[in-house]
């Protein structure tokens, strides 16, 4: 018996339980994923227990030796792995990277162009109920009637608007963005350029579609959704962001993006460090630098085109047409259900996603008219087009009758016994 288990029953058996969940559903959350055992264990040591304010080597605590070794470990292979000239690996959230990246750049009250939460972006691209549409003058640009991103708006808003700064990036959006279009865009009136790559990072560093990188002044993201990491965030900067000026301090002295950075991490925005976080986000760079890292990502891409080309086949209605990506929108319309009903009927049959707002949404957010999918979770368990097929008849079947309970607890016989095919964690070594 764990000492887990001998001391906290209750605790163990939700791990126990939550292990199991996630053996006999359908992982289709765009944002999930499933780590590796050595990520697993680099989380669960006794990095945990300590303090280090500040960076490697300079640090605010004693005793930070390994854990500094640990840190620069995570920050050299994540500047490797997306070419970057700098890497703060820092951040608790893909929230709070975004919150340092915008007070490296901007002040509160400053005008800011980001994506509509209701056409993909993220609630820190400027929501009214979060910290972006709270502290900044937020303005929004989305997608054209054909599910692409509208650059002619971006154009027009950035001209008219003047923003200082603009946030490239989303959750729900399955196209490939061009970043140098928006860099352009964004110099004609010296705005900065934040991207926040959090869905697309391991295709991203996987070479697979472009990178922000060369473009951008910065690039924030998490480190758990493609990358396939533990759950945390990450800021990098590239050659061009670090030869762009910074702000000079009082006595003048010119300081570089990267330095501002990371000071609006720490002491900024945060405290400690979460060290076991940094080494497991260290193990989870080195696996992506790996050949296999690369073929995970195709297959990841391949499907997740699958799975699109056959919901279209159904008769489903894919945002856009498609994906060139990860990630896909259903918008329901066609089938007169809403995302949450349909989020409801699917869970009951074992497949697990997200209601999501598609463009030009008339129904609230808690209701919304479409479901968000993506493959990388089902990918890391093995699954191939095969599968995706498979899947994505399942999906329409409860989607046909979306009140037919027995169905649903028919499929749901069928998705544990396809996941039986596609083993995930053994509970034992969850809990070693
Ligand atoms: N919650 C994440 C997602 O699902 O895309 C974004 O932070």
């Amino acid at each position: 018996m764990s000492r887990l288990q001998q001391f906290d029953p209750e605790i163990y058996q939700t791990i126990q339980d939550e292990t199991k969940r996630q053996n006999i559903k359908l992982e289709l959350i765009a944002s999930e994923n499933f780590v590796s055992q050595a990520v697993l264990e680099a989380m669960g040591q006794v990095m945990t227990n300590k303090y280090a304010e500040g960076y490697p080597a300079k640090r605010y605590y004693g005793g930070c030796e390994f854990v500094d070794q640990a840190e620069d470990l995570a920050r050299e292979r994540a500047r490797q792995l997306f070419n970057a000239d700098h890497a703060n690996v820092q951040p608790h959230s893909g929230s709070q990277a975004n919150i340092a990246a915008y007070f490296s750049f901007i002040n509160h009250g400053d005008k800011v162009l980001g994506m509509d939460l209701a056409h993909g972006g993220h609630l820190t691209h400027g929501s009214p109920v979060n910290f972006s549409g709270r502290f900044f003058q937020m303005i929004h640009y989305g997608v054209d009637r054909s599910g692409y991103l509208d650059m002619n708006q971006v154009a027009d808003l950035v001209k008219k608007e003047r923003p200082k700064l603009i946030v490239v990036g989303a959750s729900a959006y399955s196209r490939e963005i061009d970043y140098k279009a928006f860099r352009e865009i964004a110099d004609t009136v010296g705005a900065k350029v934040m991207a926040d790559i959090a869905h697309p990072a391991g295709l991203i560093a996987a070479g697979l579609i472009a990178s922000p990188v060369p473009y951008c002044h910065v690039v924030t993201s998490t480190t758990h959704k493609t990358l396939r990491g533990p759950r945390g965030g990450l800021i990098l900067i590239g050659e061009d962001g670090e030869n762009d000026l910074g702000q000079k301090t009082p006595k003048g002295r010119v300081k570089r993006w990267s330095e501002i950075i990371d000071f609006n991490v720490f002491p900024g925005f945060q405290g400690g460090p979460l060290m076991h976080v940094i080494a497991a986000k260290a193990v989870a760079f080195k696996e992506a630098l790996q050949p296999e890292f690369i073929e995970y990502q195709k297959q990841v891409m391949k499907n997740a085109r699958a799975l699109a080309q056959s919901l279209v086949d159904q008769g489903l209605d894919i945002v856009s047409g498609g994906t060139d990506t990860h990630v896909m929108l259903v918008d329901l319309r066609n089938r007169n259900v809403s995302g949450k009903a349909a989020e409801a009927a699917l869970e009951n049959a074992g497949i697990t996603v997200n209601k999501n707002m598609v463009p030009f949404d008339t129904a609230s957010p808690f209701v919304t008219s479409g479901i968000r999918l993506g493959t990388p979770a089902l990918t890391t368990r093995g699954m191939k087009e095969e599968q995706m097929a498979q899947i994505a008849r399942m999906i329409d079947r409860v989607l046909s009758e979306i009140d037919n309970t027995p169905l649903q607890e028919k499929i749901r016989s069928e998705v544990n016994e396809l996941c039986k095919q596609f083993p995930l964690y053994d509970s034992t070594q969850v809990l070693a």
